[in-house]
């Protein structure tokens, strides 16, 4: 059980730069990988790549691509077999990084998913990632078993639309069986954030790397990362003592609080 009277049932997950930070050092590097080896001369660099992540999914990323730079086949039947071509190779060259040179976990991630498991709040899976990056990043580190650790799981394969829209959450939601304010989202982007909203879930922000200095809205709260308990907005009461990683006690009181930070920075 979490602590006494709350109403915590379920932390649902972004993936990436949420998790880990995929984004950079994995995604980019297979997407690049892979106009490479289909011997196209596009290239993105991490700046343009920070760009592109606005747009969520990653063959509507090449696509959305495609169409900026007028590259590529000339008819949108054949731009659109190209992307999901290249795509399934991105992810395939994704998970080759994976599992060679690995991508760890965000720091305080590990601590906080066995918090969880050991008082018995649910685990759930939100991403617009494609199952198989999620399969990869969390076998590498939580090992064969890694499914039974997230009993639901919405990728983005199960959704008609991507975050920002709301129906990766309202499927989870459905999916455990609870309301939207019995679960907290953790997320990384303005995107993210938006898709809880919008399904009604309390979400909290734990900044990465892509989306260090952007704005949110509505947020419950907002931190550099579950490594430390510091630099978060409201700041758990005795962060300045104990400034160890955020524990699942912080987001049991932010939660009980819905203290919404609306405007941040
Ligand atoms: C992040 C995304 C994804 C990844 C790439 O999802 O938008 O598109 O960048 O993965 P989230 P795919 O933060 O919700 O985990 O190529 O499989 O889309
Ligand atoms: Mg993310």
């Amino acid at each position: 059980m979490t602590d006494a009277g709350s109403n915590l049932k379920a932390l649902l997950w972004d993936v990436d730069g949420t998790l880990a930070e995929t984004e950079r050092d994995g995604h980019l590097l297979a997407f690049n990988q892979a106009f490479e080896a289909s011997g196209l001369p596009w290239r993105w660099s991490p700046e343009q790549y920070g760009d592109l992540l606005r747009i969520t999914g990653g063959r509507e990323r090449i696509l959305h691509d495609m169409a900026q730079h007028r590259r590529g086949p000339a008819l949108a039947r054949e731009r659109e077999d190209l992307a999901r071509q290249l795509h399934a190779l991105k992810n395939r060259l994704y998970a080759q990084i994976i599992e060679g040179a690995g991508l760890p976990l965000r720091d305080g991630v590990r601590e906080l998913l066995d918090e969880c498991r050991t008082v018995g709040v649910t685990l759930a899976i939100v991403t617009t990632t494609s199952r198989a990056n999620v399969q990869a990043l969390l076998q590498a580190h939580l090992g064969k078993d890694w499914a039974q650790w997230f009993p639901v799981m919405v990728c983005g394969e199960d959704v008609r639309s991507k975050k920002p829209d709301p129906e990766a959450y309202l499927r989870a939601l459905r999916a455990l069986g609870i309301g939207p304010l019995q679960a907290l989202a953790i997320e990384d982007s303005p995107g993210g954030a938006a898709a809880a909203r919008a399904a009604e879930v309390p979400v909290i922000v734990a900044r990465s790397r892509y989306f260090a200095n952007v704005a949110f809205e509505g947020v419950t709260a907002i931190g550099p990362g579950l490594c430390t308990r510091q630099g978060w907005l409201p700041p758990p009461p005795d962060a300045a003592t104990q400034p160890g990683r955020v524990t699942l006690s912080d987001l049991v009181r932010w939660h009980a609080a819905m203290d919404t930070v609306s405007h941040y920075p």
